[in-house]
C-alpha cells in the first residue's frame, strides 16, 4: 500500500504539473477508477468519458480503457494531448472490424445507414453516418427506423440484435462481438437465478440474446449502476465486466452483488468477466506515461475530419 501511495501522489503532482486529467471507464481496476474521481477526473461509461474529455479545460487527457477510447477523445479533442497507458490495449469489437473489409462491405448497400458502435477504429467511425454507444443504440435505431431508413450495423452483433427487436429496425449485421459479455452462460444464469429468486437482473446488452432474455434491466455500465442504487431488490445477479463493482459498490453498500456465471458447472472460462484489455491499465502505466510522454494517441487529421462527424453526431443527438 505505501507504495501504491507514493504512485498515486506522483500521478496526482505529474497531472497537476502538466494540466492533466485522468478519464477512466468502469471496467478499469478500481484504484484507477477512485484515483480518477479523487484527482478531479471522472469514471465513466465510453458516452461519458467523450463528453467528459471534451468539456474539460485540461491540455492532457489521459484515457485509461481502452484505444477506440483514446481515439475518439483525440478525434474530439485535436489540440489537447491524449495519453494512453498503454496503447495495445484494444478491444474485441475493434480487432474483428478491419477499416478496409468493413468499407467493402458496406459499399455492397449503398442505400444503407452506417451505424458503428463507438469500440471501432477511427477510420471505421469515419466510413460511417452515425457512431453510436449502448447508452444511446436504442433511441438513435429508433428514430432512424421512424425515418424509413435501413441500417448496416457494426460491429456488435449482440448489441444490433437486442436493438432490432425493440425497434423492428430493417438491419444488416457485421458479425462482431465482445469476448467477455460473449462467455456469459444462458443456462447456468438460469440455475444462479433459480437459487436468488429475489435477485435482479442487470444485463449489458453485448451479452447474447439468451442472457438479455433472462434480464430485468438491460442497459450500458451507466445504467446498471444507476439500477442498483434505485431498485428495491437486496440481490443483484449482474452480467457485465466485473469492474463495475467497484462504483456499484461504492454507491450502494449495502447491496448484494452476484456474478453471472461465465461458465457452465465444472467448465472454465476464458476471460471470467474481465475483460484482458481494460485489465492492461495500470497506476504504474499511468505514471510513466505521463513521465515519459509515452503512449500518446495520434490520428491523422484527414482521418479525423471525417471520424468527426458521426461522433458529433451522437453527442448532439444525446443533448
Ligand atoms: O463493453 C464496453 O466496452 C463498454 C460497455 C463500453 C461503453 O460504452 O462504456
Ligand atoms: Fe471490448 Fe468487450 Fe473489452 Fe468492452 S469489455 S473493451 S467491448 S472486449
Amino acid at each position: 500500500p505505501e507504495a501504491k501511495n507514493a504512485l498515486k501522489d506522483e500521478i496526482k503532482t505529474l497531472l497537476k504539473e502538466q494540466n492533466g486529467v485522468l478519464v477512466a471507464h468502469y471496467y478499469t481496476d478500481g484504484d484507477i477508477q477512485d484515483l480518477a474521481e479523487e484527482t478531479g477526473g471522472c469514471v465513466a461509461d465510453s458516452l461519458e468519458m467523450a463528453r467528459f474529455g471534451t468539456e474539460h479545460p485540461a491540455d492532457t487527457l489521459v484515457v485509461a480503457g481502452v484505444k477506440f477510447m483514446g481515439e475518439t477523445a483525440k478525434i474530439l479533442n485535436n489540440e489537447k494531448r491524449v495519453l494512453m497507458p498503454d496503447l495495445a490495449a484494444t478491444c474485441s469489437l475493434d480487432e474483428g472490424c478491419p477499416s478496409d473489409i468493413f468499407s467493402d462491405f458496406c459499399d455492397q448497400y449503398p442505400d444503407h445507414t452506417v451505424v458503428v458502435y463507438a469500440n471501432t477504429s477511427a477510420a471505421v467511425k469515419a466510413r460511417a453516418d452515425w457512431v453510436v454507444t449502448s447508452g444511446i443504440a436504442l433511441s438513435i435505431i429508433d428514430h432512424l427506423a421512424k425515418k424509413g431508413e435501413k441500417i448496416l450495423w457494426g460491429p456488435d452483433r449482440h448489441l444490433g440484435g437486442y436493438v432490432q427487436r425493440l425497434t423492428g429496425a430493417e438491419m444488416i449485421f457485421w458479425p462482431g462481438s465482445c469476448v467477455v459479455h460473449e462467455e456469459f452462460k444462458a443456462a447456468a444464469l438460469e440455475l444462479l437465478r433459480a437459487k436468488h429468486p429475489e435477485a435482479a437482473i442487470l444485463v449489458h446488452p453485448e451479452s447474447p440474446a439468451s442472457i438479455v432474455a433472462q434480464a430485468d434491466v438491460i442497459g450500458s455500465t451507466t445504467a446498471l449502476i444507476k439500477a442498483v442504487q434505485s431498485m428495491p431488490n437486496k440481490e443483484f445477479i449482474v452480467a457485465t465486466d466485473m469492474g463495475i463493482f467497484n462504483k456499484m459498490r461504492q454507491l450502494a453498500p449495502d447491496k448484494v452483488l452476484i456474478e453471472a456465471p461465465t461458465a457452465g458447472e465444472g467448465a472454465t472460462c476464458h476471460s471470467c468477466a474481465n475483460c484482458p484489455w481494460m485489465g492492461m491499465n495500470s497506476l504504474e502505466k499511468i505514471a510513466h506515461s505521463l513521465r515519459t510522454g509515452a503512449g500518446e494517441i495520434l490520428v491523422s487529421p484527414e482521418l479525423a475530419v471525417k471520424a468527426v462527424l458521426p461522433i458529433r453526431r451522437m453527442l448532439d443527438f444525446a443533448k
